[in-house]
C-alpha cells in the first residue's frame, strides 16, 4: 500500500506542537533526573510514581504549560512532540527479543517518560502484553518482521493502541533511543479531528453505532486463545464534531455492507491527512489514543544489537475506573479472558458461551 504522508516538520500548524528543548532546558531536565533514584522497571510503585511526579512539579515551565494544555485541549493533530532530550550516556543493546534490558543502567530516557507522562494521567499496562511492564522496549524481532506488532519491520498498519480491551490507554509515549541504521522508520499518525469534516453524515450515523468486531492484537499473548475475546464497538463516540475514535486497519471487521462502506470512507479519509515523525534520539512523542492511529513504515532491521530501540509507556486519565482488573497499588490489568468472565452477567458480547462448572 502506498502511503503519502508529509513529514511533521513541513506542517505548519504542527510546529507549535514540536518542542526542542532550549540547552537550559535540557539541563534542568538533566538535573532533575540525577536526583532521581535508580529504578527498577519491575518495580515502578506509587511511592516512586509520587516522587517522580514531585520532581516533575519543577520541569521548565514551557514543558509544564505544553503538557498541560495538551490534555486539557487537545489539538487538531492530537500529538505534542519534545525534542532534544537528554539521553543515555552509554547504551547497551538493544535488546534482541523486545523484552526487559538487564543490561541497561542509567535511567534518563525513562524518567523523561514518567516526568512528561505523570502529567497525562496513570501509567497502564496489560499482564498478557509485554510482561505487563510499565515502561517497554520497542525493538525489532528476528522472526517477526511481518507480524502486526511493534516487533516487526515491515509495514505497521494503522490503528489505535490496545482499541479492543476495556480499559484502553488514553496517551501512548514514544521515546527514541537509537534510531535504525537507515533512519528510514518513520512513526505515521492520522487524526480524526483532520479527517472528520471529509466524512459524509450517512456514514457517520453508521459509524457511530456498534457495528465494528475488533480482535485482540496478536501482541497480547493470551491465557485463553479458545475464548472470542473481540469486542463490538462503535467507531467514533463522543461529542458530534469533535468525536472519540477506536479503529483498527487490519483486525475490525463492519457488521454488514452499509457499515463496510462508512469505515472505508473513513479510512480513506483519514489516510489522505497522514503526518510522519521520525523518533529520533532524545525525541519523545505523545499521541492522544483516543483522537489519533499510528502505524510505522518498513526499515531494515540488521539484527546485530545496534537495532531501532524507542521506549514505550501509556497513561490512563481516569485510573480509578480500572481498579477493578488491577490489586490495590499496582497498574496492570488482569488478562483478558478473566476481564471478560467476571463480565458474563452483564451486556458484554460475548460470542461463545462461556461453560463454569
Ligand atoms: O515503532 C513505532 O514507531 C510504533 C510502533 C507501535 O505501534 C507501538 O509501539 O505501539
Ligand atoms: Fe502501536
Amino acid at each position: 500500500m502506498e502511503i503519502i504522508a508529509q513529514n511533521a516538520e513541513d506542517i505548519k500548524g504542527l510546529q507549535k506542537y514540536i518542542l526542542t528543548l532550549t540547552k537550559d532546558e535540557k539541563v534542568e531536565v538533566s538535573r532533575i533526573i540525577k536526583q532521581l533514584p535508580r529504578l527498577d522497571v519491575r518495580q515502578i510503585d506509587d511511592k516512586i510514581l509520587t516522587r517522580v511526579q514531585m520532581a516533575g512539579l519543577n520541569l521548565p515551565s514551557r514543558i509544564v504549560e505544553s503538557l498541560l494544555q495538551f490534555k486539557r485541549n487537545p489539538n487538531q493533530y492530537g500529538t505534542i512532540l519534545f525534542r532534544n532530550l537528554p539521553t543515555d550516556p552509554a547504551l547497551p543493546f538493544t535488546p534482541k527479543d523486545g523484552g526487559f534490558s538487564t543490561e541497561k543502567d542509567s535511567f534518563v530516557s525513562e524518567y523523561c517518560l514518567l516526568l512528561f507522562l505523570l502529567f497525562l494521567g496513570d501509567p497502564i499496562a496489560y499482564e498478557e502484553e509485554k510482561e505487563g511492564l510499565l515502561i517497554q522496549n520497542i525493538c525489532p524481532v528476528q522472526g517477526q518482521e511481518k507480524k502486526q506488532e511493534n516487533t516487526s519491520s515491515n509495514y505497521l498498519n494503522f490503528h489505535t493502541e490496545d482499541g479492543f480491551h476495556p480499559y484502553k490507554l488514553d496517551y501512548l509515549a514514544l521515546i527514541g533511543l537509537r534510531s535504525d541504521q537507515e533512519r528510514k522508520a518513520q512513526t505515521l499518525t492520522v487524526s480524526i479531528r483532520n479527517a472528520i469534516h471529509a466524512i459524509p453524515s450517512t456514514a457517520i450515523m453508521l459509524l457511530r453505532q456498534p457495528l465494528y468486531r475488533l480482535h485482540p492484537s496478536s501482541s497480547f499473548k493470551l491465557m485463553n486463545d479458545e475464548m472470542d475475546l473481540s469486542v463490538k464497538i462503535p467507531v467514533l463516540t463522543g461529542h458530534l464534531l469533535e468525536p472519540e475514535m477506536c479503529i483498527h486497519y487490519s483486525s475490525m471487521e463492519a457488521e454488514n455492507a452499509e457499515a463496510e462502506w462508512a469505515l472505508n470512507t473513513l479510512k480513506k479519509a483519514l489516510l489522505q491527512t497522514v503526518v510522519a515523525f521520525t523518533v529520533l534520539p532524545g525525541d519523545l512523542l505523545i499521541i492522544d489514543n483516543r483522537l489519533v492511529a499510528h502505524a510505522r513504515t518498513p526499515f531494515r532491521p540488521t539484527y546485530d544489537g545496534k537495532d531501532r530501540w524507542l521506549q514505550r509507556m501509556f497513561t490512563m486519565v481516569d485510573f480509578r475506573r480500572s481498579g477493578f482488573s488491577r490489586s490495590i497499588g499496582r497498574h496492570v490489568c488482569s488478562p483478558l479472558n478473566v476481564e471478560f468472565t467476571k463480565n458474563i452477567h452483564l451486556s458484554r458480547v460475548i460470542r461463545k458461551p462461556i461453560i463454569i462448572d
